[in-house]
């Protein structure tokens, strides 16, 4: 294991600031480098009982599961509601995108004061359907008004400045360029969404949870008081517990709102996001199908094959996302009691597609793609069919029923050719 001594020299004077503190072991993007590993089964209980039937998954492994990647990966999502929740409409323009839908923003209040933990809801809706829309909901990395140029949309404050895909704070004063609208539209394909009659939902991640370190004491994770990314409790709540739970509040004003079909909400997230969309899914039923795109590590790919990104890199990277009980399996993935195929199974039997882009390897494709298969057997229980192959489809080729899954050529991203997948999938699922 890499050691590393880290030495402050301030003031002339040396300081010792962390002493032995271990280095993450290096990631590997060779496949035949990936150590043999046992998955833990999804219809074993803990006690060694096997699950045979739905009421014993419901009842008893279903929950255990949940439990394990609350205290060992994600962390505790508080139990109550705060007291002072709710939904303000601010905006409603029926004449939104030319005519063809209808842009609604929604603040949902966390707190009572003007300048508390709340969060923007951005929905556009076809115009012209005769039913409730079914609804795409995700969370976005850049403001509301990255997901589309309509100058409609509200800007998203404090305003991130954003350059190569890297947040910016920007500093105070600093002019809002009408440039950084749209700047993730391509990651959207709002009006490829509208189209096919959805409506699409979505949250800036920020709101919730700033991400960044310092972030566990803002917002929503300050309004519980849950700790800051070293000083929580173990199995307290990271970034990803408190962008999943945004997302169940956005669910929660969805369903309030008799044009769109709550019944058919489709929680979607690409990378980190996609890891939140996920442990949104396994913890919250409403949620009636999943799409990731991505996700890697922590996310649809399984963890024991240490390929690509790791626990401990992650953990070491980003020390603010999972609870501090995750990085006990920091270079021990063999010792975790989990692995994220039994996070997919938790979705059963809600549709869940997965997708991964090729040139991604620090997502690992493969590993995703056996996540997905690894969920089948729960999927099989409840009389599902899964992805319908028994090995890793060619690239572009879009397989499965109740479990989706493509592998597109190209790099880490969300583009039209993914969004098509996911509409034709969610149809398949829905028909009309
Ligand atoms: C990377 C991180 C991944 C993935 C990605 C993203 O830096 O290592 O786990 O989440 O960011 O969100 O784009």
């Amino acid at each position: 294991m890499n050691r590393s001594l880290r030495v402050l020299v301030a003031g002339g004077s040396l300081a010792l600031v962390s002493l032995l503190a271990a280095a993450p072991n290096p990631a590997i993007t060779d496949e035949t480098k990936v150590p043999p590993y046992t998955l833990p089964e999804p219809l074993v209980c803990a006690d060694g009982t096997p699950v045979r039937t739905v009421a014993m998954w419901e009842a008893k492994r279903r929950p255990e599961l949940r439990g394990l990647f609350t205290r060992e990966v994600y962390g505790r999502t508080p139990a109550s509601l705060p007291a002072a929740l709710r939904f303000e409409v601010t905006a409603v323009d029926r004449g939104a995108l030319g005519g063809t839908a209808t842009r609604k923003e929604v603040t949902v209040w966390f707190a009572a004061k003007a300048d508390g933990a709340r969060m923007h809801l951005l929905i556009y809706q076809p115009n012209g359907r005769k039913t409730p829309a079914p609804v795409f909901l995700g969370l976005n990395f850049f403001g509301n008004h990255s997901v589309h140029a309509d100058p409609g949309i509200r800007l998203a404050s404090p305003f991130i400045y954003y350059d190569a895909d890297r947040y910016r704070p920007a500093a105070p004063g600093t002019p809002v360029k009408s440039e950084q609208r749209g700047v993730h539209a391509e990651k959207w394909q709002i009006e490829a969404v509208l189209a096919r009659g959805f409506a699409t939902a979505t949250v800036w991640c920020h709101d919730l949870c700033p991400d960044r370190v310092g972030g566990l004491g803002e917002n929503v994770p300050a309004l519980f008081a849950t700790g800051g990314a070293e000083q929580r409790a173990g199995d307290a709540w990271g970034a990803m517990g408190a962008w999943a739970w945004g997302l169940s509040r956005a669910m929660d004003y969805l369903a309030t709102d008799p044009e769109l079909d709550a019944r058919r909400v489709a929680v979607h997230g690409f990378s980190r996001l996609g890891k939140a969309a996920l442990w949104a899914a396994a913890q919250d039923e409403r949620f009636a199908m999943l799409v990731s795109m991505g996700s890697g590590c922590g996310g649809a790919a399984l963890s024991k094959r240490i390929y690509g990104e790791t626990v401990a890199i992650i953990n070491d990277k980003f020390p603010h996302w999972f609870a501090k009980n995750f990085r006990r399996y920091n270079d021990r993935e063999s010792e975790l009691p989990v692995d994220q195929h039994q996070l997919l199974a938790l979705i059963a039997p809600r549709p869940l597609y997965v997708a991964s882009a090729h040139g991604d390897s620090w997502s690992d494709p493969r590993g995703e793609f056996l996540g997905a298969q690894g969920a089948e057997p729960v999927y099989a229980l409840y009389g599902k069919k899964g992805l319908g192959v028994n090995a890793m489809p060619g690239l572009d080729t879009p397989v499965g029923a109740t479990i989706g899954y493509h592998n597109r050529t190209g790099k880490h991203d969300v583009t039209a050719y993914d969004w098509a997948q996911f509409l034709n999938f969610a149809e398949r699922c829905w028909p009309r």
